[in-house]
C-alpha cells in the first residue's frame, strides 16, 4: 500500500464515427467531435485518440477517403487549439500518414502492424506507435476466440511485433493486450491480471483499453448499454493501474481521473 507508483496517463477517446459501440453517432461532426475532445482535455486527458472507423463486430467498413474526411478536420482543429498530443486510431497506412501530417504524433494500430503494408509504413513514418493484439479480424473476432495460453500467446505476439518495429527504426513502441479483440471474458480478465507479465516479457510501456467494453456486461447483464458501464470501467481502470498499466484509453476521463486520485491518496 505504500508504493509510489505514478498514476497512468489517460488517453481520451474521440470517435468520429456514426457506429462506434459506445458513442457512435454522438460526435459525428467536426464540431461535435472537437467540442467533445476539448471537454476531455479540460477533464485532464493526457492524450486524445482520434478514430474514424469503428472496429465493433458488424460495423460497416469505410474507405480511406471516408475515414480521412472524418478525422482530418478534427485533427487539424485540435492541433491548432490544444497542446495535448493526438493519436490517430486507424488500421490504414494512408490514414495514419495523413493523420500524422495533420498534427497527430502517434499511430495506434489495432491490427498490431501484422500486415507488411502497415509495417512498411511504420518504418517510413518513424512515429511512435501503439501495437495492439487482436485475434482474427474485427468482423469475426468475437465468433469463437481460442487460445491454448492467452497470456503467453499475446505476450509473444507483442514482443515479436515490438522487436520488428524497433528494428525498423520506430522510435517509441507501446504495447496493448487488446481487451475485447478476439477474447472471451476469461481471456480479458486473464490479460488484465497479467499486465505485469506482459510488461516484463516485452519491456515496453503498456496501454490498456477496457472502457465501457462488453466484458462488463458479461459480468453485469443489466449493463447492456455501453453508457451503463461506468462502474465496471472504473473497476477495470483501477485494476489495470494497480497492475502497472502506463496509460488507460477511456471514454470517461474526469471519473477515471477521480478514481485514480482516490486510489493514490489511499496508497500515500
Ligand atoms: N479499443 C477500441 C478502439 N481502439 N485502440 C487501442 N490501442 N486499444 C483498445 O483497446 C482499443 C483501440 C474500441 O473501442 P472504441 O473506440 O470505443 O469503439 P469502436 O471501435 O466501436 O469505435
Amino acid at each position: 500500500m505504500n508504493d509510489h507508483k505514478p498514476s497512468p496517463l489517460l488517453m481520451g477517446i474521440v470517435n468520429v464515427t456514426p457506429d462506434s459501440f459506445s458513442d457512435g453517432g454522438r460526435f459525428f461532426s467536426v464540431q461535435a467531435a472537437t467540442d467533445h475532445a476539448l471537454r476531455l482535455v479540460a477533464e485532464g486527458a493526457d492524450w486524445l485518440d482520434i478514430g474514424g472507423e469503428s472496429t465493433r463486430p458488424g460495423a460497416a467498413p469505410v474507405t480511406a477517403e471516408e475515414e480521412l474526411d472524418r478525422v482530418l478536420p478534427v485533427i487539424e482543429a485540435l492541433a491548432r487549439r490544444v497542446a495535448t498530443p493526438l493519436s490517430i486510431d486507424t488500421m490504414k497506412p494512408a490514414v495514419a500518414e495523413a493523420g500524422l501530417a495533420a498534427g497527430a504524433r502517434l499511430w495506434n494500430d489495432v491490427t498490431g502492424f501484422r500486415s507488411p503494408a502497415n509495417l512498411a509504413k511504420a518504418r517510413a513514418l518513424k512515429a511512435p506507435v501503439v501495437v495492439m493484439h487482436m485475434q482474427g479480424e474485427p468482423q469475426t473476432m468475437q465468433a469463437a476466440p481460442r487460445y491454448d495460453d492467452v497470456v503467453a500467446e499475446v505476450a509473444a505476439f507483442l514482443k515479436a511485433q515490438a522487436e520488428g518495429l524497433e528494428a525498423a527504426g520506430v522510435p517509441e513502441i507501446w504495447i496493448d493486450p487488446g481487451i475485447g479483440f478476439g477474447k472471451t471474458l476469461a481471456h480479458n480478465l486473464a490479460l488484465i491480471r497479467a499486465i505485469p507479465t506482459l510488461k516484463n516479457e516485452t519491456q515496453r510501456a503498456l496501454l490498456c483499453g477496457a472502457s465501457r467494453k462488453s466484458l462488463i456486461a458479461k459480468i453485469d447483464p443489466k449493463a447492456e448499454a455501453p453508457n451503463q458501464r461506468l462502474g465496471g470501467s472504473l473497476a477495470l481502470a483501477l485494476a489495470a493501474a494497480e497492475a502497472g498499466a502506463d496509460m488507460l484509453r477511456v471514454h470517461d476521463v474526469a471519473e477515471t481521473r477521480q478514481a485514480l486520485a482516490v486510489a493514490a491518496a489511499l496508497r500515500a
